[in-house]
C-alpha cells in the first residue's frame, strides 16, 4: 500500500518502530511538532503493546509490516538496534512512506548506498538524527566560520565522552555486535561527532588513522565482545586541517560530553554539548563566551532559538526542532541542515574507515 506523498494539508501521522529510550525521544519530539501520534510496532505484538501505552502512540500493530500496511501513516520513525535500521528503513520507502531513521543508517556502506539511492528514487524524505546541529550555538559557530570569521581552518580537536558502559557489570543490546553491529563505541556517538565536526567546519575528513580499545571482553551478560570500549582518531580534511578525535563510552564521570573545537588563523570555536547555550569564542588578544541571545544570534541560529536569552534550552529542545524541520520538509518547504540518509551513510563511510585503519594499524582514505 502506497500512502500520496505530497505535501498534506491534514496532520501528519506518525508511526514509530520501537519503544526504549529514543523512541521515547522521538514520540515526544513527534508530539510537539503537531502530528498524530497513529501507533506503534515491535519485535513482538506484546512489546508494541507495551510501547504504545508507556508512549501514548495510539494503535499497537502486531507486526512492522502491519503498520507499512497503514495508508494513514505518512512517515515512520525507525527507534530499533543499530543493525536492524536497514532493512526497515529499505521497508518503510518501499511502502512508500517517508522514514526517520536512528543512526547508525546501516552498518556497512554498501547499505547505507543503497537506502541513499532508494531513497532519491521514491522522492520520500529521509532524516537521521544528527541532532547536535539543532543547538543554536552550534549553528552559530558554523555561521561564523562560514562568514570568515575564524580564518582558515587549520585545527580540529573533538571529544564525545560517556560512561554508562565504565564498568564491567553495565551491559547493554549495543554491546552484542549482533544488535549493535560492528562498530559500537564510533557507529553510536563517533557518528555524532564526525557529523557535527564536519558541519562545523563546512569541511570533509578525507582520511584517518584510528587505534581501538576493547576495555572488557566479558559484561555482565555479553561474552566475546569484540566491539569497541573507545577510540582515538586522527583526522586529515580536506581543507589541510588536521585535528584529534577521542570517543569513548568508558570515561568515568562523563555522561554525554561532546565538545568540539575548531581553530583558525584568526580564531577558534568551542561546543560543548553539556553547556549548549554557550559558545566559546577564542582571539589571541580578547575570548570570550557568547550566551545564546536570539536577538545577537545569526539567523540560522536564531531560527532554532526556541525561548529568549536566560531561558536554558537543551538535548530535547535540539530533538523537536530536529523533527519540525523533518516534518517541514515532508510538508514541502527545504530546511536549511537537515541531515537526511547521505549524511547518514556518509557517517557510515567514516566509521567503516574507521574500522579499517584500526585493524590494518594504517591510515585509511575515506572517500567522497
Ligand atoms: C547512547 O550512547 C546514546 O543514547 C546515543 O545512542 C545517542 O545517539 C546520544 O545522543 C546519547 O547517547
Amino acid at each position: 500500500m502506497t500512502t500520496d506523498v505530497t505535501a498534506k494539508a491534514r496532520t501528519l501521522r506518525a508511526g514509530f518502530v520501537g519503544g526504549g529510550f529514543m523512541a521515547t525521544v522521538h514520540s515526544r519530539a513527534a508530539r510537539a511538532a503537531g502530528a498524530h501520534l497513529g501507533g506503534g510496532a515491535s519485535s513482538s505484538a506484546a512489546r508494541a503493546r507495551d510501547a504504545v501505552e508507556r508512549l501514548g502512540l495510539g494503535t499497537a500493530y502486531a507486526s512492522i509490516d502491519e503498520l507499512l500496511a497503514d495508508p494513514d501513516i505518512d512517515v515512520v520513525h525507525v527507534c530499533t538496534p543499530n543493525t536492524t535500521h536497514a532493512g526497515i528503513a529499505r521497508a518503510v520507502l518501499e511502502a512508500g512512506k517517508h522514514v526517520i531513521c536512528e543512526k547508525p543508517l546501516a552498518t556497512s556502506v554498501a547499505d547505507a548506498e543503497r537506502l541513499r539511492t532508494l531513497a532519491a528514487e521514491r522522492g520520500l524524505v529521509t532524516a537521521v538524527p544528527f541532532v547536535y546541529r539543532f543547538h543554536p550555538m552550534a549553528r552559530e559557530a558554523r555561521a561564523r566560520i562560514a562568514a570568515g570569521e575564524t580564518g582558515r581552518l587549520v585545527s580540529v580537536h573533538g571529544a564525545y565522552l560517556q560512561d554508562w558502559l565504565a564498568t564491567q557489570g553495565d551491559d547493554d543490546w549495543r554491546v552484542d555486535h549482533a544488535l549493535g553491529g560492528p562498530s559500537r563505541a564510533f557507529a553510536d556517538i563517533g557518528s555524532h561527532l564526525v557529523d557535527l565536526v564536519e558541519f562545523i567546519a563546512g569541511d570533509r575528513i578525507v582520511r584517518l588513522n584510528a587505534a581501538t580499545r576493547t576495555v572488557y571482553d566479558r559484561r555482565a551478560t555479553n561474552v566475546d565482545i569484540s566491539t569497541e570500549d573507545l577510540v582515538a582518531v586522527v583526522v586529515e580534511l580536506a581543507s589541510g586541517a588536521v585535528g584529534t578525535l577521542l570517543v569513548s563510552q568508558v570515561a568515568p564521570g562523563r555522561k554525554n560530553a561532546l565538545s568540539i573545537e575548531l581553530s583558525g588563523t584568526d580564531a577558534s570555536v568551542r561546543f560543548e554539548q553539556e553547556r549548549p547555550d554557550r559558545l566559546w569564542v577564542g582571539r589571541a588578544d580578547a575570548s570570550m563566551i557568547l550566551e545564546r541571545d536570539p536577538a545577537r544570534l545569526a539567523p540560522d541560529a536564531a531560527r532554532l532559538s526556541l525561548v529568549p536569552a536566560g531561558h536554558p534550552m537543551g538535548y530535547q529542545d535540539a530533538f523537536n526542532a530536529f523533527i519540525a524541520d523533518a516534518y517541514a520538509a515532508i510538508a514541502g518547504s527545504a530546511p536549511d541542515g537537515l541531515p537526511g540518509f547521505d549524511d547518514g551513510a556518509r557517517a557510515v563511510r567514516v566509521t567503516e574507515a574507521v574500522l579499517a585503519s584500526a585493524a590494518s594499524r594504517t591510515w585509511a582514505e575515506v572517500g567522497a
